[in-house]
C-alpha cells in the first residue's frame, strides 16, 4: 500500500450526497448538509475525489446536466449510478430495508426473506461496480458505506479491480444467533471479506462480525486486540476494526448560540410556559422504539403525578420509507398511542405529549435541542445515533440531561454523562425520566462537561482521519487509538474482546 497522501479517494454510497427536484419543470440539485458531507467534502477537494451513487431520481438521463452543473459546484466529482423503479423496490425497498435492516437491528421476526429481493441487490451491487469500475485507476482508494452495497468488493474483484477497498458499515452487525437467520449469510460474509477493510461503529459490532466469521470459516485466523484486528483467510488480509462515527461539533454548538437559533428557542420556551422540555427527535422507524417510549411517558405520568402540568414532551417523528407497509403500521400505532396518552391526562391549557409530524429546519432542530432540558432517545437497536451527540453539541447553557438507549452505538461513548437505559423496560425509563427532572444542577453540569467533551475530541473529522489510516497505513501501530469511555465498558457489558 502506498502512502495515504498520495491517494485519489473514491466515495462509494447508495445516494449522492445531494438531493434533485423539480422546480416549475426544471431540475436543480441542492447539496446534502449531513455531517458524513462536510467531514468527507474537505478530504475530496484537497485529494481530487470522486463521489459515486444513486442521484434519487429514476429519470437519469434528464438529470445529468444538472449533476454535471453540481460537480463544478461541490469542488470533486458526481458519479451517477441508474436504478430502476424494480431496482428501488427490490434491492433498496426489498433487500436492504425489509431484510437487511431489521434483520442487523435484531428485529429478524420483521424480515422478508424474498428471494427475488437477492438477486435484485447482487444485479444491482454488479452495475455499481461496473460504474466505479470504469472511474477507479490503480492509485486510487475506495471507500463503500453502508448495507445496501455489501457485495461491491466481491464483483469489483471479478472485473479485476485491484485497488484498495473498504467498507463501513453505519448500521449494527447482528450477533450469530441472529446473522444466521439470513438465507443468504454466507454470500454476504465471503462479499464483505473481499474488502481490505471492513468498518464498524463499535466494538461489540466488530466482535459480533469476529464470531459469525469465526462460526462459518473455520479456518480463519485472527489477530490483534485493539480497535483494528487483522483476519487471515484464503491467503489474504482483511483489517476489521470499529470507528465510532462523530458529528462536525463546533458547526452544531456555533449554530445552537446563532441569533436565529436563540430567538426560536426563546419562542418555545414561551409557548410552552417555561415547562421543562423533554424531547425525541427520530426518523419514522421501528428501531427507534417510539412506542416503547410513549408507553415509558405514560408509566411516568402515572408513577410521578407530581410531573403532570410541569412537563411537555415533544416527540418529531420525521417521515421516512413510507412505502414500506410496517413504516405506515408504525405511524398509525404512534398516533393512537399519543391520542390515547393525551385523552387519559390532558388538562385545560395543557397537554402532555406534543407530536410533530414532519422534517424540521435546521434553525428549528437546534433551537429544540437547545430549549430542551432532558433529551429521551431510546431506540431498540441503533448504529451509533447522531442526535444523542446532536442534543449534547447544542446544550448552550450545559446542563441538560441526555437519556441514551444503551442498545445506541452511542452509549458505549457517552455512558458517564448519559443517564442509560433499557428501552424495553419501562418502568427503567420512567425512573430515568424522574431522575433526570430531579436532578441538580451541579451534577446536570458535570454530566454534560464529560459528554460534550467527548463528543468535540471524538468528531466527525478525526472518524474520518482514522478510517482512512486505518485502510491505507501500513503499520497498525501507527493507528491513533480513541480516547473513549468505551473499551472497559463493552469488556464488562458485552463480554470478552476477540
Ligand atoms: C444511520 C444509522 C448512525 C433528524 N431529524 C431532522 C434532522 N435529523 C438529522 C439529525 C441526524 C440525522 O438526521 C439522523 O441520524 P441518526 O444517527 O440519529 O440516525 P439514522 O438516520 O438512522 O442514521 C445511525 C448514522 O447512520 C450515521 O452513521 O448514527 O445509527 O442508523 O444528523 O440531525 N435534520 C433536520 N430536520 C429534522 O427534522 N434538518
Amino acid at each position: 500500500m502506498n502512502n495515504a497522501a498520495d491517494k485519489r479517494l473514491i466515495i462509494v454510497s447508495n445516494r449522492l450526497p445531494i438531493s434533485l427536484r423539480k422546480d416549475q419543470g426544471r431540475w436543480l440539485a441542492d447539496p446534502s448538509a449531513g455531517g458524513l458531507v462536510t467531514a468527507l467534502a474537505p478530504v475530496l477537494r484537497n485529494r481530487g475525489g470522486v463521489w459515486i451513487g444513486w442521484p434519487g431520481v429514476p429519470d437519469l438521463d434528464r438529470a445529468r446536466s444538472v449533476l454535471d452543473a453540481a460537480t463544478r459546484g461541490v469542488g470533486y466529482t458526481l458519479v451517477p449510478v441508474n436504478l430502476t423503479a424494480e431496482d428501488l423496490e427490490q434491492y433498496y425497498y426489498g433487500f436492504s430495508n425489509e431484510i437487511i435492516w431489521p434483520l442487523f437491528h435484531s428485529l429478524q421476526s420483521l424480515c422478508n426473506y424474498d428471494p427475488a429481493y437477492w438477486t435484485a441487490y447482487q444485479r444491482v451491487n454488479a452495475n455499481f461496480a461496473k460504474t466505479v469500475f470504469e472511474h477507479a485507476r490503480a492509485d486510487d482508494y475506495l471507500w463503500v458505506n453502508d448495507y445496501q452495497l455489501m457485495t461491491l468488493a466481491q464483483e469489483l474483484r471479478a472485473l479485476g479491480c485491484k485497488v484498495p477497498l473498504s467498507f463501513f458499515l453505519h448500521i449494527p452487525f447482528p450477533p450469530p444467533d441472529i446473522f444466521h437467520k439470513l438465507p443468504w449469510r454466507r454470500q454476504i460474509l465471503e462479499s464483505l471479506l473481499h474488502f481490505d477493510l471492513v468498518g464498524f461503529q463499535t466494538q461489540r459490532h466488530k466482535r459480533n462480525f469476529v464470531h459469525c466469521v469465526r462460526s462459518m470459516f473455520r479456518d480463519v485466523r485472527l489477530y490483534g486486540k485493539g480497535p483494528v484486528s487483522v483476519a487471515r483467510l484464503n491467503g489474504r488480509e482483511v483489517r476489521i476494526g470499529y470507528f465510532p462515527i462523530g458529528i462536525d461539533y463546533q458547526s452544531f454548538a456555533r449554530g445552537a448560540m446563532s441569533p436565529e437559533v436563540d430567538a426560536e428557542s426563546r419562542n418555545l420556551k414561551f409557548a410552552l410556559r417555561n415547562r421543562t422540555l423533554i424531547l425525541g427527535i427520530d426518523r419514522l422507524d421501528y428501531t427507534k422504539g417510539i412506542p416503547y417510549k410513549l408507553d415509558a411517558m405514560r408509566d411516568t405520568l402515572i408513577r410521578f403525578p407530581e410531573l403532570r402540568d410541569k412537563v411537555s414532551f415533544i416527540q418529531v417523528v420525521v417521515p421516512s420509507r413510507r412505502e414500506i407497509p410496517k413504516y405506515d403500521e408504525l405511524k398509525m400505532e404512534i398516533e393512537q398511542l399519543v391520542g390515547e396518552i393525551n385523552g387519559k391526562f390532558a388538562e385545560p391549557g395543557w397537554v402532555p405529549i406534543q407530536y410533530i409530524f414532519r422534517s424540521l429546519s435546521r434553525t428549528e432542530l437546534l433551537a429544540y435541542y437547545r430549549t430542551a432540558e432532558i433529551a429521551l432517545i431510546t431506540p431498540l437497536d441503533d448504529g451509533m445515533n447522531l442526535v444523542a451527540k446532536e442534543y449534547c453539541a447544542c446544550s448552550v447553557d450545559g446542563n441538560n440531561v441526555l437519556i441514551l438507549s444503551e442498545f445506541a452505538g452511542a452509549a458505549s461513548q457517552l455512558r458517564r454523562g448519559a443517564l442509560l437505559v433499557n428501552p424495553y423496560n419501562r418502568e427503567g425509563v420512567a425512573d430515568a425520566v424522574y431522575q433526570a427532572y430531579k436532578m441538580d444542577l451541579q451534577e446536570r453540569s458535570e454530566r454534560m462537561r464529560r459528554l460534550k467533551r467527548n463528543i468535540q475530541h471524538n468528531d466527525v473529522f478525526r472518524w474520518v482521519s482514522s478510517f482512512l489510516h486505518a485502510g491505507i497505513e501500513q503499520d497498525l501501530a501507527d493507528f491513533p487509538q480513541y480516547e473513549m469511555d468505551s473499551e472497559a465498558y463493552e469488556e464488562e457489558f458485552w463480554g470478552e474482546l476477540v
